[in-house]
């Protein structure tokens, strides 16, 4: 089976994306290939810190990567947390405390709207391939579920009634904005 690495060390994402390439490519993430960093995300866009994270590994391993960045984007604080969802409330990448501090600032706003934004960055060998997925939905005033991870308890996709945290992965997998990525990776992948 073809080997690729995902730059991660979220042991969430990697779960995610094996239930959806299982059988068909071995995905390796940081952990499991024996890598022990904190990649760097120093820009401000997600396409240019998933291309960061790609690189990073890419030089070192010399295989076939891909990296994904992602940011919950709301519509009433113009677009925040965006491209630094996961340290929102600081350095400790505290999920909870970026819950808290996301309903703290948007205890006003009537409008919930809000999207998660995926970006993949494939290298592979040699050339870098970028794939989007977006899921929109809103932000509910109250956290509710215990699965998943991030912002899930707080997040509604539309089309359902329940928060990402109350769903099972596989039903998650039919909202999800990492899915709809994964899905033009996977794609372009079975055509090569
Ligand atoms: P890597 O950089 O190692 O891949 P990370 O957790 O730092 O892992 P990101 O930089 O992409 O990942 O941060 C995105 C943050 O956005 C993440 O920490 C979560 O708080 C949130 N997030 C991403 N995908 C999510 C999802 O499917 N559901 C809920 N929250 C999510």
């Amino acid at each position: 089976m073809m080997k690729i690495i995902f730059a991660t060390n979220n042991r969430n994402k990697v779960e995610e994306i094996r239930a959806v390439t299982a059988g068909r490519f071995e995905i390796v993430g940081l952990n499991e290939a024996g890598i022990d960093i904190d990649i760097p995300e120093p820009h401000d866009t997600l396409e240019s810190n998933a291309i960061e994270k790609a690189s990073a590994i890419f030089e070192l391993t010399n295989t076939n990567v891909f990296s994904e960045d992602t940011g919950l984007e709301t519509e009433a604080l113009n677009g925040a947390p965006g491209v630094k969802s996961a340290r929102y409330a600081g350095e400790g990448k505290d999920f909870q405390a970026n819950i808290d501090k996301l309903l703290l600032n948007l205890r006003d706003a009537a409008n919930r709207k809000a999207r998660f934004r995926t970006i993949i960055c494939l290298l592979w060998n040699g050339e870098q391939h970028l794939f989007e997925g977006v899921c929109e939905g809103k932000i509910i005033e109250q956290q509710r579920g215990t699965k998943g991870f991030g912002y899930d308890p707080v997040f509604v996709p539309d089309g359902s009634e329940k928060t990402f945290a109350e769903m099972e992965m596989e039903e998650k997998n039919k909202y999800s904005h990492r899915r709809k990525a994964t899905d033009k990776l996977v794609e372009f992948l079975l055509s090569r």
